[in-house]
């Protein structure tokens, strides 16, 4: 994705190391957190990196500032009159398309924590999390629309399973705000919190998800995001074979012995 001598400056993601969870925090708040190129190469090294380190169990994604991320900036994207139409493919198959392949591909739990704004691709990043939490302030839009776009970063896959085809359309076609409660009552995300309780509540959510066991829940996470494109006899038989592969895992044997003695499991993701 970067050029191999691209050294992505930290600061555009912050990454907080609390134990066996990873906090990643999108850092351009005067920009609303929007992606440039540096945020993107930043992001992607800090989510690999969660990803290749076994002690890491979990993963929140936020934003600092009073905006989650307002998706593509823009200010990159101004062509001039006459000037050479820019290709938005290629920012998609180099920048977000990865990153959203590689959060859903990811076999631990990833948290987001929409601290505030979370438009266009920045709302369908979040969408592409696995537990999505909001500030009650915070409010999700299909911004594409507005400037002639579709909704990307899966935006046109995600939108009609979580709330269904004529809210999806309704959304994406009129860039309607959605306040993070009426996100919570149409399913499209998890839980709305009160603003100052948002980050205790993820972290509180990510510290159990990071002690839980970490294979199990890599396998739920697979099947119940293959569910709605499989047929029932194939996620069947998909259930049999990772129900397999877990009962040959240390936690299943843990989880199985702390219950019969009466004590609480201790897992260790393996
Ligand atoms: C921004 C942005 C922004 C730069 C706020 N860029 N500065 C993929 C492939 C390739 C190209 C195209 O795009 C994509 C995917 C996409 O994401 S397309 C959609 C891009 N995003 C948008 O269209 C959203 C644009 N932003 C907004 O509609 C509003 O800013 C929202 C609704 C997010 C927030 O509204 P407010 O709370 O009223 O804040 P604001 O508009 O005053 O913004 C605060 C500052 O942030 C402001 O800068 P300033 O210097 O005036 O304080 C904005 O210019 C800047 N900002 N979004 N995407």
């Amino acid at each position: 994705m970067a050029p191999e001598n691209h050294v992505a400056k930290p600061s555009e993601v912050l990454v907080e190391h609390r134990g066996a969870l990873r906090v990643l925090t999108l850092n351009r708040p005067d920009k609303l957190n929007s992606f440039n190129e540096a945020q993107h190469r930043a992001l992607r090294a800090a989510m690999d990196a969660a990803a290749a380190d076994d002690e890491c169990r979990a993963i929140i994604l936020t934003g600092a500032g009073r905006g989650f991320c307002a998706g593509q900036d823009l200010s990159d994207r101004v062509r001039p009159e006459g000037g050479a139409a820019p290709d938005l493919g290629a920012t998609l198959e180099t920048f977000y398309n990865p990153l959203i392949r590689a959060i859903r591909a990811l076999p631990k739990p990833v948290i987001c924590a929409v601290n505030g704004v979370a438009a266009g691709a920045g709302a369908n990043l979040a969408l592409a999390c696995d537990l999505v939490l909001a500030a009650r302030s915070a409010k999700f839009v299909q911004a594409f629309s507005k400037i002639g776009l579709i909704p990307d970063s899966g935006g046109t896959w995600m939108l009609p399973r979580l709330v269904g085809e004529a809210r999806a359309k309704a959304l994406a076609m009129l860039a309607i705000p959605v306040p993070a409660e009426e996100a919570e009552r149409i399913g499209m995300i998890y839980r709305a919190v009160d603003d100052a309780a948002l980050m205790g509540e993820a972290i509180a959510l990510g510290e159990a998800l990071a002690k839980a066991p970490t294979l199990g829940l890599a396998e739920t996470k697979a099947l119940i995001q293959q569910a709605l494109t499989v047929s029932l006899d194939r996620q069947l038989d998909d259930e049999r074979d990772a129900q397999r592969r877990l009962g040959r895992s240390a936690d299943y044997a843990e989880g199985v012995r702390a219950f019969m003695e009466k004590r609480e499991a201790t897992f260790r993701g393996r």
